[in-house]
C-alpha cells in the first residue's frame, strides 16, 4: 500500500507509524484509517514493537470534522463497524507491543487510539479530551471499553460527560497512561522505551500481553489456565533458555525474539 496520510518507518525491529496530516492535527479520514489498519498489520508481522505518533503540535484530533455536509451525512455505526473497529482491533491484536508516543493533543477517537495502546508515553504539552458529547455523540472506538478498565467507573464518567481536557501529568497520576515527560525528554524516553522492547523476548511480550488483554473477560481460574498454557510455549522458547543461561553466567540475556 502507499501511504499519503501516514509515515511508516521500519528499522532494527521498530515500527514506527506517524500520523501526517499536521493541517487538521492528524484528523482520521477513510484513507487514514484504512493506511494505519493496514500499516499496523504489516508492523506486527515484521516488527518487534510498533511506536504510533503524530506529525506536529497534535497526536490527533479523532474524526475529520472539517467538512459538515459530508459529516452529516455519515453513516457513523458503518463507519465505526467497518472502519474504527478493525483499526482499534488491530492494535489490540497486534502480536508485539504497541507504544502511543502522544506528542500533543489526542481528541475524541484519537484519544480511543491512544488509550488502547499497550503502552501510552504523552509529552507533558498533550492533552486528553473526551471530546465526543460537544459534538453531541458518545465516546467510540473502544473508549468506553478501555476507559473504565484504566481509570475506574467514575473518572471515566466525568470525563465522557464533561469531556475536559485531561493533562499528561494528571493522565499519569489516574493510571490512564504509563508514563508523562517533560517536552524536552519526550523523544529520547518513547524512543528508549521503544529500543527496550525491540531488543527483548519477543515472544514473552506477545503472550503477557495476550493474557492482560484476556483478564478482562474472564475469572481468575480461566486466567490462570491461561498462564499455564502460555507459560509452558514460552518455557520452549530460545529467549528463556538464553534468559535462564545469562542468568546463571550472571550477564545480560541477548534476546532474539524466538
Ligand atoms: C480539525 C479537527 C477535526 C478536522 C482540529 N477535524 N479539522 C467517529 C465516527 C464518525 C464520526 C464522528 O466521530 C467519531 C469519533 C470522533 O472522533 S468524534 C470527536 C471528533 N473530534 C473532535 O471533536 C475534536 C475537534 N477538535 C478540537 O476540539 C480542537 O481542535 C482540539 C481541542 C483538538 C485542539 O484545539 P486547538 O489547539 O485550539 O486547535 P484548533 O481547534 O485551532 O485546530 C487547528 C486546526 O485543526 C483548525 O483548522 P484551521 O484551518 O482553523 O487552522 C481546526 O479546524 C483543525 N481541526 N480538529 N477533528
Amino acid at each position: 500500500m502507499n501511504y499519503e496520510r501516514i509515515l511508516y518507518e521500519l528499522d532494527d525491529g521498530i515500527a514506527v507509524i506517524t500520523l501526517n496530516r499536521p493541517d487538521v492535527l492528524n484528523a482520521l479520514d477513510t484513507q487514514m484509517r484504512a493506511e494505519l489498519t493496514y500499516a499496523i498489520g504489516q508492523a506486527g508481522a515484521s516488527a518487534r514493537v510498533l511506536v504510533i505518533t503524530g506529525v506536529g503540535r497534535a497526536f490527533c484530533a479523532g474524526q475529520d470534522l472539517g467538512d459538515a455536509g459530508r459529516v452529516a451525512d455519515l453513516n457513523l455505526e458503518r463507519v465505526l463497524r467497518d472502519e474504527y473497529m478493525p483499526l482499534i482491533s488491530a492494535i489490540a491484536d497486534c502480536p508485539i507491543p504497541v507504544i502511543a508516543a502522544v506528542n500533543g493533543v489526542a481528541a475524541g477517537a484519537g484519544a480511543s487510539i491512544a488509550l488502547i495502546c499497550d503502552v501510552v508515553i504523552a509529552a507533558e504539552n498533550a492533552r486528553f479530551i473526551q471530546a465526543f458529547a460537544q459534538i453531541g455523540l458518545m465516546p467510540d472506538a473502544g473508549a468506553t471499553w478501555v476507559l473504565p478498565r484504566l481509570v475506574g467507573q467514575a473518572r471515566a464518567m466525568g470525563a465522557a460527560l464533561f469531556g475536559e481536557p485531561v493533562t499528561a501529568r494528571e493522565a499519569e497520576a489516574m493510571g490512564m497512561i504509563w508514563q508523562a515527560t517533560s517536552e524536552a525528554e519526550f523523544d529520547a524516553t518513547w524512543r528508549a522505551r521503544a529500543a527496550h522492547l525491540a531488543s527483548g523476548p519477543t515472544q514473552a511480550y506477545s503472550k503477557i500481553k495476550s493474557a492482560l488483554r484476556a483478564s478482562a473477560q474472564q475469572g481468575l481460574e480461566a486466567q490462570m489456565l491461561q498462564e499455564a498454557a502460555h507459560q509452558g510455549a514460552l518455557s520452549r522458547t530460545r529467549d528463556f533458555k538464553e534468559g535462564v543461561l545469562a542468568f546463571n553466567d550472571k550477564r545480560k540475556p541477548t534476546f532474539e525474539g524466538r
